[in-house]
């Protein structure tokens, strides 16, 4: 096979967000877009790309087969040597973090828009991770962008086909040298690395134990984890067939948004509520991101949950194995994990939204256990987070304390206090008047004077302690974050944050999160949103939001 030049055009905005390139689907169709962008990537590998071995797979989605084409035929004209190319193009963003690192590859391209739905009409993207299997720090990301911009031509080989639907191996000829494709199962690698952490045996015994069997619902939301679910949880963990839901990865995801919280997963919400399982989780469209419920559909938030998993680590055989290090948050996640990371004397890092400010710690062996407000839990087996390992994660300790979910929760709240916490989004707003309102808002809270002012609603008091642009140095690599988020941080623990989002496709998407600290006995079992209800109205004041975007009402309340 022999490699063409063909010349391209620049688009704008090829600018990788908080998680990879999303746009819609018709953007990533124009001609050379794709192309363009998978160039700039391999180029952005630099001097290791001749030679080099990549992971190639995605959830799914409408485009994913025609991109993984483009993906071959240009990455065989660069001289990478090798491909290892998920069965379908299914692999699931923490398989191909697995991957990655398990077979020190140099990094992997996942085909995916994360939660966004799919479809012609919908969303399309490209996330890149490099060698240490986690997301392309800011560093690579600004490189490939800086390409994006200046790109003329890329280097392609229109005629080199391969049939991704069957496992093995295939070789390539091309410029004299060998080009390999290896078409691998999409689970396997995956279910080695969960075995190795969990105990798969007692995990069994909980789910198919014929006296009292812990039933639970998982709904892959026809996302990638469908093939994963099916694997571990009937055929590894014996659980009934009944415990699996929408396990069929679908292009469009069935319609549905694979955003797995309590407006677009209610389909399990409603199943918990009416009938009798004592457990329920869903998943994004690419598998990392994880929602957990109790009994009747009680609500686990997802700060809570990683708190909950950090005092529960000695349950998991993984973190019997090796002491647990560190433990970490992103900014707007609530601080319920802090608390523990007091209590058991560990350090506690805040880093920025966005998975790939937790690699840096854990490759330096200072960070084990981690997560985001968004849904997202994980630990030091790979650089992403996982959703799955959160669910085993799960098993795992009620295996060991046979408490319920809510129970579970209860009893933290008792020893910890509670962090009420509630996220506002508003999405697609027109993008000027959103950016308008965080300038606006900056130079409000950033004022000397902000400090120490007092803002009250129904008969609550809040104090303002300390308010910022939030800025992170990593500690290992002292690269400078700026403008994560406007914080407000109120003398009595109580914070509101404000963003804007980095994974929208188009116009701008507004985040407020509004957490308070409880920590009486009689204040900690209430209504997070009763409870917020003041500080939300604060928040809602100080920003002038609903006025800067003309809405009343966020798309969605997390
Ligand atoms: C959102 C979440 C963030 C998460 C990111 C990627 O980013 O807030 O916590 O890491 O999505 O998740 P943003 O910039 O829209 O707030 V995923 O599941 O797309 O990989
Ligand atoms: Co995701």
């Amino acid at each position: 096979f022999k490699s063409i030049l063909v010349t391209s055009r620049t688009y704008e905005g090829q600018k990788p967000g908080t998680s990879g390139l999303r746009k819609a689907v018709k953007v990533f169709q124009q001609e050379h877009y794709t192309q363009n962008f998978i160039q700039c990537i391999l180029t952005a590998i630099g001097p290791k790309l001749k030679g080099c071995t990549l992971v190639v797979g995605g959830d799914g989605r409408f485009y994913a087969k025609e991109a993984i084409d483009i993906i071959i035929k240009i990455a065989a004209a660069n001289g990478v040597r090798k491909l290892l190319i998920g069965q379908n193009g299914i692999l699931s963003t923490p398989a191909v973090s697995c991957i990655i690192r398990k077979y020190k590859l140099n990094g992997g391209i996942i085909l995916t828009a994360s939660h966004n739905p799919g479809g012609p009409e919908n969303d399309f993207g490209i996330k890149f991770n490099t060698e240490n299997g986690g997301p392309a720090p800011d560093t690579v990301t600004n490189t490939i962008y800086n390409l994006t911009k200046k790109i003329k031509n890329y280097s392609i080989i229109p005629n080199l086909e391969c049939n991704i639907s069957e496992i093995g191996i295939r070789t390539f000829e091309v410029h004299g040298s060998e080009f390999i494709i290896e078409i691998i199962d999409s689970v396997n690698d995956y279910l080695e690395l969960m075995k190795s952490i969990f105990d798969f045996q007692k995990l069994k015994n909980l789910l198919s134990s014929n006296i009292k069997p812990f039933r639970v619902l998982i709904n892959s939301m026809h996302g990638v984890t469908g093939p994963y679910v099916k694997r571990i949880f009937i055929d590894e963990l014996n659980a009934p067939l009944n415990s699996v839901v929408n396990t069929t990865p679908l292009v469009d995801f069935g319609g549905g948004h694979p955003d797995p919280n309590l407006t677009y997963a209610a389909d399990l919400v409603q199943t918990l509520k009416n009938e009798n399982y004592d457990f329920g989780a869903a998943f994004d469209g690419d598998g990392d991101r994880n929602m957990i419920l109790g009994a009747k559909a009680f609500f686990v938030t997802p700060s809570d949950s990683i708190a909950i998993l950090a005092e529960n680590l000695n349950s998991i055989p993984y973190f019997q194995k090796s002491a647990v290090k560190g433990l970490a948050r992103s900014m707007p996640t609530a601080a319920s994990i802090d608390k523990v990371a007091t209590s058991l004397n560990l350090k506690l890092f805040e880093v920025p939204t966005g998975w790939k400010y937790f690699g840096n710690l854990m490759d330096a062996g200072l960070l084990s256990l981690c997560g985001e407000e968004s849904f997202g839990t994980g630990s030091d087996h790979i650089r992403e987070k996982d959703g799955i390992w959160a669910v085993l994660a799960w098993l795992s300790i009620i295996a060991v304390n046979s408490k319920s979910i809510e129970q579970i929760c209860f009893d933290h709240w008792l020893k910890y206090g509670r962090h009420y916490f509630v996220r506002y989004d508003y999405e697609n707003c027109e993008s000027e008047p959103s950016t308008k309102m965080m300038k606006v808002l900056e130079e409000k809270i950033t004022n000397s004077d902000f400090i120490g002012q007092k803002f009250e609603s129904d008969n609550e008091v809040f104090e303002v302690k300390l308010a910022d642009n939030f800025q992170y140095v990593d500690p290992i690599d002292k690269s400078i974050a700026k403008n994560q988020g406007l914080r407000i941080i109120f003398t009595n623990g109580a914070r509101l944050i404000f963003r804007l989002s980095g994974t929208g496709s188009s116009g701008a998407t507004i985040r407020m999160y509004v957490e308070s600290y409880e920590s009486s006995p009689t204040k900690i079992n209430l209504d997070a949103q009763l409870v917020l209800q003041p500080l939300i109205q604060i928040g809602l004041e100080i920003s002038k939001l609903q006025s800067y975007i003309k809405r009343t009402e966020p798309t969605v309340i997390t």
